[in-house]
């Protein structure tokens, strides 16, 4: 008797830890499916069809549910030398493999340009459907550089952003970047300007508009004391690690303090020429900084230029894939996932 209490009490443990055994297996597979599930969940809330039209709040940007949003992608290089590398399936690209919900279009005004070549508006038109049609948001560049007051082609702007705002003013997908980097010139000059500008577009819609600030970029705290008095206005700020380093972080830090909303829409690893190496442990303290605050990103750019910025590799086919990637597109694609 006591031998088979002893053979029926080893039994039941044996079974109940077989249970156990099999349920535990169940929950990890349960828990499996709902991490994988949430991270689908995540990704898919990442995009447009989820986000919608954005706001600014405060210093934030917002979706339609007034969630903090954080956008973050790469940017063409000039669209009349690289505009083959904005293509659909480097649009799924970035949108499948980086998790990129923006992407930036700089359509340079000189070198080439639209003031050169007004035919080059048929291919901006034909890159935003395209990004539209991959659910992801746009940022139409107006690249000023050699140009540096916006007031040299202000007509010309006007005429640009009249022209797609009313073609667009019912899509949530597009970001107004009226002036890339004003360089030698002013705050009040490009303020006066940006008015001219946002005023055409506010005719036609309320997205974000982003506005450069002098010295490339770079003056963030310009704005300050002299603010543009409109609804969903954003400042850029624009940095190259290997030229602007802690000294810039601290002077966006004080103007995101003092209530100035600042979105980062072109960045490199590089040097401020796009050229002369790559600077990854300045990028790195770039990225903790933009993800700390929230702050939107854009790289610097889309093209296999024999450039350090470059994020393919010199000779790269236009439609990339992962053996591409230059160094910079390696730590750029990384970035952008959110795994450093
Ligand atoms: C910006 C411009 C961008 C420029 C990059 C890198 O310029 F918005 O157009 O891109 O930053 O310099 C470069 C390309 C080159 C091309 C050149 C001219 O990578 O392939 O040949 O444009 O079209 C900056 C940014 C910062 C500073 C200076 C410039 N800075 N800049 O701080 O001094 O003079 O172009």
């Amino acid at each position: 008797m006591k031998k088979f209490l002893l053979v029926l009490c080893i039994c039941l443990l044996i079974c109940g830890c077989g249970k156990k055994a099999i349920s535990q297996k169940k929950n990890k597979e349960k828990d499996e499916q709902i991490e994988e599930k949430s991270s689908e969940e995540i990704k898919k809330n990442i995009f447009v069809s989820y986000n919608g039209a954005l706001q600014v709040k405060g210093i934030n940007l917002v979706n339609q549910y007034d969630e903090v949003i954080q956008l973050k992608g790469v940017s063409s290089h000039g669209l009349q030398w690289y505009g083959d590398f904005v293509n659909d399936q480097n649009l799924k690209t970035l949108k499948n493999d980086f998790n990129s919900n923006v992407f930036r279009l700089a359509m340079y005004t000189k070198e080439g340009g639209y003031i050169d070549n007004k035919e080059i508006m048929q291919d901006v038109i034909k890159d935003i459907d395209l990004v539209i049609a991959n659910d992801m948001y746009v940022i139409v560049d107006w690249h000023i550089l050699s140009d540096g007051n916006p007031n040299a082609y202000v007509e010309e702007a006007i005429n640009f952003f009249e022209e797609i705002s009313s073609k667009y003013k019912n899509s949530p997908n597009i970001i107004y970047e009226i002036c890339n980097e004003p360089n030698g010139t002013s705050w009040s000059e490009i303020k006066s300007y940006s008015e001219r500008v946002i005023e055409v577009i506010r005719k036609n819609c309320n997205n974000i508009i982003i506005v450069g600030t002098n010295t490339w970029s770079q003056d963030v705290l310009d704005p300050v004391n002299d603010r543009l008095n409109y609804d969903n206005i954003m400042y850029a700020l624009h940095f190259y690690a290997g030229t602007h380093t802690d000294y810039l972080r601290k002077r966006a830090k004080e103007a995101l303090d003092k209530g100035i909303s600042l979105f980062v829409s072109e960045w490199g690893v590089s040097d401020a020429s796009g050229n002369g190496g790559v600077f990854l442990d300045e990028a790195q303290k770039w990225i903790d900084f933009m993800n700390e605050n929230k702050l939107s990103f854009v790289s610097w750019s889309l093209s296999n230029k024999d450039e350090s910025s470059a994020l393919l590799k010199p000779g790269s086919n236009v439609n990339f894939n992962n053996s591409d990637l230059s160094e910079a597109g390696q730590f750029v694609k990384k970035a952008i996932i959110g795994n450093i």
